[in-house]
């Protein structure tokens, strides 16, 4: 390549957060998009953000919204850098105004799995002697294992997983840690996971697993070049999940967890809202067609349209609005039988909680 030509590419600045996960998930972004356009050279800008930064208090009680993302989306606001790479999870269900997700990637394992102490490397949860701890700081994950595994004890773990990781195997406190598999997978971990928590025992978190681009909504050229990304099905489960949350008004320090899949065209969304101790969960499943039933409208008035702060212009906007619909509904369908009333309680002993 001449010196003339790497001089006249166009520079895209992608920020992100500093952990290891974090970069890992940037440079296979990154990569992709290296892979669908060789006009472009991309610098990474990388971060700490809040979140990072307060280490000995519980995140459910830290009280910021935006925990992970604020730092990243100021410098987006300024300018500073073209688009943030984020875990869809950490995003929150309403972004700034100014602010779109551009693409949503494929999802890994979507999953919680449990990572045990050496000592315990062969059991499952069920197996673990009376009060032992289980790390995690998950209000999602804690209200769900107590339901099934009332034997044990629930205590928050904070910092990177690579730090979590260090404290399950170097103090004595933790018999195991319950971790997102996606970013136990992404990190190369696997090896030390021994058991998979399926939808029974366990639902995940709205968007876990699947990684997600934040962009300016004004910035139609870095849209245009992230929007290659875009994984369809991944992108309608994430619209409908995160519709879920939204209508729910309920952030990641409440227990809000779902199920979602799509099977010949049709949407199945599990939803459900628990109290914190998990002695009172509401659980319901829904579904709905996304074939489209009309002719493809004129979309070009639709182009720029948002579903929960997603935009996707190249995926029919019907099925975009069915996933949202659903996600709607399922809130209606959890506040009519008492979610709102679960959700306010435990935001209040959130709020009152101590520190931990
Ligand atoms: C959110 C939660 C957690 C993260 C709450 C939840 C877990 C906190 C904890 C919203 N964000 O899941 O109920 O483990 O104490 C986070 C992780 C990932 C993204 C790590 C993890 C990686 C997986 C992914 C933290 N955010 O959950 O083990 O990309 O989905």
């Amino acid at each position: 390549m001449s010196a003339e030509s790497t001089e006249t590419k166009k520079v895209v600045r992608v920020g992100t957060r500093k952990s290891q996960l974090a970069m890992i998930q940037t440079n296979s972004v990154v990569a992709s998009l290296k892979k669908l356009c060789d006009d472009v050279d991309f610098e990474i800008i990388s971060m700490s953000t809040t979140g990072d930064k307060i280490l000995d208090t519980a995140l459910s009680k830290i009280g910021e919204k935006s925990l992970f993302t604020k730092e990243l989306e100021k410098a987006l606001e300024d300018g500073r850098v073209d688009f943030v790479v984020h875990s869809l999870k950490d995003l929150q269900s309403t972004l700034p105004p100014n602010m779109v997700i551009g693409a949503v990637l494929e999802r890994e394992d979507p999953y919680d799995a449990v990572l045990m102490h050496p000592k315990h490397a062969t059991k499952h949860l069920s197996d673990l002697p009376e009060n032992s701890v289980i790390g995690t700081s998950s209000v999602r994950r804690v209200a769900q294992l107590k339901r099934k595994y009332p034997h044990l004890k629930f205590e928050s773990v904070r910092g990177n997983l690579n730090t979590r990781l260090r404290k399950l195997d170097e103090d004595e406190v933790y018999s195991a840690l319950v971790l997102a598999a996606a970013g136990v997978k992404r990190m190369d971990w696997e090896s030390r996971i021994s058991q998979t928590l399926l939808p029974d025992e366990c639902l995940y978190a709205v968007g876990q697993g699947a990684l997600a681009v934040e962009v300016r909504a004004n910035d139609s050229n870095t849209l245009d070049l992230v929007s290659k990304l875009n994984h369809e099905e991944t992108l309608l489960r994430c619209v409908a999940e995160r519709a879920l949350l939204r209508e729910l008004e309920a952030g990641c320090s409440t227990p809000v967890a779902v199920y979602t899949e799509i099977k010949d065209k049709e949407l199945y969304l599990t939803g459900a809202v628990l109290s914190l101790d998990g002695s009172e969960c509401l659980k319901e499943t829904m579904q709905t067609s996304l074939s489209d039933t009309q002719t493809q409208e004129d979309s070009s008035s639709e182009a720029h349209q948002h579903y929960v702060s997603v935009v996707a212009q190249t995926i029919s906007h019907q099925a975009m609005q069915a996933a949202e619909d659903i996600g709607i509904d399922m809130a209606k369908l959890l506040i009519s039988k008492g979610a709102g009333d679960i959700l306010a309680v435990a935001r209040q002993q959130n709020a009152g909680g101590e520190k931990k």
